[in-house]
């Protein structure tokens, strides 16, 4: 971490407390009806995405998944673009027609989120192979939950990658549930890089709450991927605070359990780490705070301001 510049260090902190912002305000604007339907949200799950992009150039890729805003955010996207996507206005990343689960930004290497569990695999096997044909060395990162983990395209995605040696770094966000199923249920594995062993690719499992152990360790692989040395399958232990959508009551979930990640909340231990090294004053983390607060108002307030598209656009911009 001493390696670390101070300007990173507070970047990734920024970052991090611009996507809970983003998706606290996202649950109280949902719950008053002002967002239309399904939003999955980060809150919890800050540092992996956040510490995995700080990786990245900006010419590189990402492909997202349903549980996407905190990527984008993290890939540079534009919280007033998504707010207003998410109102369904035109001024939105899909003009207003896709919502939460497609927010896309070809220009900055976003590829996509997906409503489609485990649909991010292939794509990033795409991505990379396109780099490798044009002769770049961009590099892709493939977000994915530990529910995707257990799909087809896991199995066939990587080990295609593997065998081609494509720049494809795999984050799995493993935040212990899939909808309402406790990984116990799904897996027999403790961790759940485990199985990069079977691809042939190196396995690492890093505390997902830990900003930096995660941007070492997306990093070093990213490194190798760019020198041509392939793929690599990061699983980064997390936890999601609120439902898996908006609405749900989390039944499911020990009461214990939340209070404990609770507790292991990336932003407050970051910030603490941070002032404890001397790079972040109380003051300076107000700053922050104020910052964010007044650029996701700004977001609203353009989403509140926008146009909805015409019905008769409905039809324009879809491809299948
Ligand atoms: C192919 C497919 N199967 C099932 C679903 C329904 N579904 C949506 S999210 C989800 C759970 C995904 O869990 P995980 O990959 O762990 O991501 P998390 O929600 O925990 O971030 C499921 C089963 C879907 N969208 N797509």
């Amino acid at each position: 971490m001493m390696n670390i510049e101070k300007d990173r260090l507070v970047n990734m902190y920024r970052t991090m407390v611009r996507i809970r912002q983003f998706e606290e305000r996202v649950s109280k604007e949902f719950a008053s009806g002002n967002i239309p339907g399904f939003v999955h949200l980060y809150i919890g799950e800050e540092a992996s995405g956040t510490g995995a992009c700080a990786a990245l150039r900006p010419d590189d890729y990402i492909t997202s998944t349903h549980r996407g805003h905190g990527h984008v955010i993290a890939k540079g996207g534009r919280t007033d673009r998504m707010m207003a996507e998410l109102f369904g206005k035109k001024t939105g990343y899909c003009k207003g027609k896709g919502g939460s689960m497609h927010i896309a930004d070809t220009d900055l290497g976003i590829l996509g989120a997906n409503g489609i569990v485990g649909a991010g695999i292939p794509l990033a096997g795409g991505a990379a192979l396109s780099a490798r044909m044009r002769g770049t060395d961009q590099v892709v990162i493939c977000f994915l939950g530990d529910g995707a983990s257990n799909r087809g395209t896991f199995h066939e995605g990587i080990n295609l990658a593997a065998v081609w040696q494509l720049p494809v770094v795999y984050v799995l966000e493993n935040n212990l549930y899939a909808e309402k199923t406790r990984i116990s249920d799904t897996y027999k594995l403790t961790n759940l890089s485990d199985r990069a062993g079977a691809f042939g690719i190196p396995e690492v499992t890093v505390d997902g709450n830990d900003v930096i152990a995660v941007y070492e360790a997306v990093q070093a692989a990213v490194e190798k991927a760019r020198a041509g040395e392939g793929p690599s399958l990061i699983e980064c232990k997390t936890y999601r605070i609120h439902g898996h959508f908006e609405g749900d009551p989390q039944t499911y979930k020990p009461a214990e359990e939340v209070e404990e990640w609770k507790k292991k909340d990336p932003i407050d231990n970051f910030r603490k780490r941070l002032a404890d090294m001397g790079v972040l004053t109380d003051e300076d983390a107000g700053a922050i705070d104020r910052e964010a607060a007044g650029e996701i108002d700004d977001a609203v307030r353009f989403a509140e301001e926008s146009p909805f598209p015409a019905p008769e656009e409905a039809l324009e911009d879809v491809f299948a």
